[in-house]
């Protein structure tokens, strides 16, 4: 079938990078995909490549859409539904005015929240055009459209990590406030008391001292980020997709949620970490929430360094739940199957009743 996608950047590359390995899984199942876009900058920096002829990017700023001639969508998809106070060229309206009848799927941001689960799949209706839009909720559990995994690079899985511990592989991908010099600092002495950890540092621009133990790296294709992260032993993610992907990759991970201003986001945060941790020892759990909440911010307990120094001894156990957990995704829903399935039932519908 043909699909639209509406992704608007608002920051960072989020936004973008769950429309693409959207685009991308459902042009690799032989869909022609349309991902409407408003940030050519962002998806050449995920996507440098084009290598799939099904999938084709059209930037809404560049392309008058409006009169381009499109192709009639079976079904549009709209990654996080991002509104006007976000963003200043509404070009989901014009698609909305162009192909008023055809099934628009809103993906709403990922949540670990109950609540998702009883409006999984709830549609509302514009009341001035009629135009209905279903909220299709990512989620961990059965009660929800699950996560993408479809497209993880299975050799990757289940790979149990060298025993080696004086010898640690850190990857850190952290917004700016993140305490990254705390981190590196405590590195540092550590090493100087012979152990051998080392950190990569994505996306950031923090200035490294000479003798520090972190090096930057180099921003990585897409479709290169799962093995990216396969090198590392402890993860350090941020936001929704790469949060997704260190969960996929079976690695102890610490999770920088994207702040909101109404700090709504520590409820998602705890609301997580309590169905993530479910199972862990009462001393490991203790000091991974200490750890999660000390990255986001909430420091209870002095430096950041102190903090994550009374984590090192709980890996082995840590190491040992990651890759039950990387069990429990894989075999959990995948998102891109639970759409299909969903626009199967809608064409049923519109078949059974042509008229709505
Ligand atoms: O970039 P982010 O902070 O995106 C955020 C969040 O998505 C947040 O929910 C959203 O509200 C906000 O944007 C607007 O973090 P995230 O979600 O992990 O997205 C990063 C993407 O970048 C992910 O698809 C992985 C990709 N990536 C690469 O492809 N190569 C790289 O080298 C790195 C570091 C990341």
């Amino acid at each position: 079938m043909h699909i639209g996608i509406v992704c608007k950047v608002i920051d960072n590359f989020g936004d973008a990078g769950f429309s693409l390995r959207l685009a991308k899984a459902l042009a690799e199942r032989g869909h022609s995909v349309d991902l409407f876009h408003d940030d050519s900058a962002t998806f050449r920096a995920l996507y440098p490549t084009p290598d799939n002829g099904n999938l084709k990017l059209i930037d809404a700023i560049k392309t008058n859409i409006e009169t381009e001639g499109l192709q009639k969508p079976d079904l549009i998809l709209e990654p996080f539904g991002t509104s006007s106070e976000q963003t200043a060229y509404r070009f989901d309206l014009i698609l909305k005015r162009q192909f008023p009848k055809t099934p628009w799927l809103l993906i709403d941001y990922l949540s670990s929240e109950k609540w998702i689960e009883s409006f999984h799949l709830s549609n509302s209706i514009d009341p001035n055009t009629g135009h209905v839009t279903t909220f299709f909720y990512p989620g961990f559990t059965e009660q929800t459209g699950g996560l993408i995994h479809c497209d993880y690079p299975r050799h990757l899985a289940g790979k149990p990590l060298s025993t080696n511990k004086t010898c640690l592989r850190v990857f850190v991908f952290a917004y700016p406030n993140a305490p990254i010099r705390g981190l590196i600092n405590t590195c540092n002495s550590l090493n100087s008391q012979g152990n051998e950890i080392s950190i990569g540092l994505a996306g950031n621009s923090l200035t490294l001292e000479p003798d520090d133990c972190a090096s930057a790296i180099p921003f990585v294709a897409q479709s290169e980020f799962d093995k990216l992260l396969a090198q590392y032993d402890m993860l350090f993610v941020r936001g929704e997709d790469s949060f997704v992907r260190a969960q996929l990759a079976g690695k102890p991970f610490i999770w920088q949620i994207y702040p909101t201003e109404d700090n709504a986001h520590f409820e998602k945060l705890a609301c997580f970490f309590d169905l993530y941790a479910n199972g862990l020892g009462a001393d490991c759990k203790l000091a991974l929430r200490n750890s999660w909440l000390a990255w986001n911010g909430v420091n209870t307990h002095g430096d950041f360094g102190m903090i994550w120094m009374a984590l090192l001894p709980h890996l082995p156990e840590l190491d040992v739940h990651a890759m039950k957990w990387q069990s429990r995704i894989l075999n959990g829903k995948e998102l891109v199957k639970e759409v299909l399935t969903w626009h199967g039932s809608q064409t049923l519908t519109l078949k059974e009743k042509p008229d709505l």
